[in-house]
């Protein structure tokens, strides 16, 4: 047998990985008829919540409570479906503009927001929780979740990890390196690209020329699909068939959610100068929790008093989210130290010892270590 007939047994049928032509869309289709009642009115409730729960924290950040808030007002559909594909044994890696999918995972609100407080590395336990630190170095935790996926499955253990990440994310190094082993050990894991039109101010034809961010996949081996990313029930049914082929052994899928960032990339920026009003007005016609409601209303399955008991719902939390953001936070400063390396460095700990003598100098004892 020569090279060349050997490694065409080995290679993967490139059609099979490919994504579609047109992105994945369920709504306004005959196939949104045969969801699941249920279903599509828990996507409803969480969109409702994810929307109020995404206006708070951006309050919170101008009334001085939260240092930096990425929203993902826009993208709601894509954090709840992501929250929702995955079991409770599984593992979602989420980025900072991911905050809405870890609440939805069951974590405390106040926890998952600590460290965009500024507080604390992160807020909540990553091992009780299954979902790992909000990561701001862009796409060094994809390797993370492909290692966690591997060795859960190398252990026996039924796990999925999802990781996030945005279209500017796939540009880094860690992104490849994260696809190609995925793809070389099939690891059980979906990665969730949030292509929401910009990196920051650099918008997607500055980024890439791939035909598709889903095209990306197919280099690696791995399953590439499109999806409208402003579509609830879409979103919700082809990150549940990528979760479920992971847990069967059928490998890696890399799903890219066509959606967008409605509000600015934080705070600090001011998407007035490198974007259109006419452009977010066009996004604003697609928002996923507006066309779900009207798709229920037209199909008479939302009548008032279920959106009236969800915005309730979004209201008590948002209410509860308020009262405890504005308790002052009990922090101990060398507590940043903790944590970092499990040996500490020489200059870590000499760093230690400035801010200590720093505190002690404190005589109103305003900063206790
Ligand atoms: C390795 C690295 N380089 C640069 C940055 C600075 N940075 C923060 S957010 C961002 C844009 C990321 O865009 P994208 O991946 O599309 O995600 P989005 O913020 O739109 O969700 C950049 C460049 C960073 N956090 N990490």
């Amino acid at each position: 047998m020569t090279l060349t007939e050997d490694t065409a047994l080995v290679r993967p049928d490139a059609t099979a990985l490919l994504p579609g032509n047109d992105p994945v869309r369920v709504l306004g289709t005959p196939a949104a008829a045969d969801l699941d009642p249920e279903d599509l009115l828990r996507l409803y409730r969480e969109l409702v919540l994810g929307r109020r729960y995404n206006e708070q924290a951006t309050a919170l950040v101008k009334q001085g409570r939260l240092a930096v808030y990425p929203s993902s007002t826009g993208q709601e559909a894509c954090q709840v479906a992501a929250a929702l594909a995955l079991s409770t044994q599984d593992w979602l890696f989420p980025t900072y503009r991911d905050t809405l999918s870890v609440v939805l995972r069951g974590v405390d609100p106040v926890q998952t927001l600590t460290l965009l407080r500024g507080d604390w590395h992160t807020g909540y336990d990553p091992h009780a929780t299954r979902v790992a630190p909000l990561c701001t170095p862009l796409a060094t935790h994809l390797p993370h979740a492909v290692g966690l996926a591997h060795a859960a499955r190398v252990a026996g253990d039924d796990v999925v990890a999802m990781a996030l990440v945005g279209d500017g994310g796939t540009s880094e190094g860690d992104f490849h390196e994260a696809l190609n082993f995925a793809g070389v050990w099939g690891a059980p894991v979906v990665f969730l690209v949030q292509n929401n039109g910009y990196a920051i101010s650099v918008p997607l034809a500055k980024q890439t020329a791939a035909p598709t961010l889903a095209h990306k996949a197919v280099g690696y081996g791995v399953r590439g699909v499109l999806v409208d990313g402003n579509d609830a029930p879409a979103m919700l049914g082809v990150l549940t068939e990528a979760v479920d082929r992971a847990r069967d052994g059928g490998g890696p899928t890399l799903v890219e959610a066509l959606t967008y960032r409605v509000d600015a990339h934080t705070n600090a920026d001011d998407a007035t100068r490198y974007r259109s009003t006419a452009e977010v007005e066009a996004w604003r016609e697609r928002d996923p929790l507006d066309r779900l409601e009207r798709h229920l209303r037209e199909t008479g399955r939302l009548d008032t008093g279920t959106i009236e008991e969800a915005r309730a719902a979004a209201e008590r939390m948002a209410a509860d989210l308020r009262t405890r953001m504005h308790v002052e936070p009990a922090v101990a400063p060398l507590g940043l130290f903790d944590h970092v390396y499990a040996e500490p460095t020489p200059q870590l700990l000499e760093q230690r010892e400035f801010l200590l003598a720093e505190l002690s100098d404190d005589v109103e004892g305003n900063c206790p270590p």
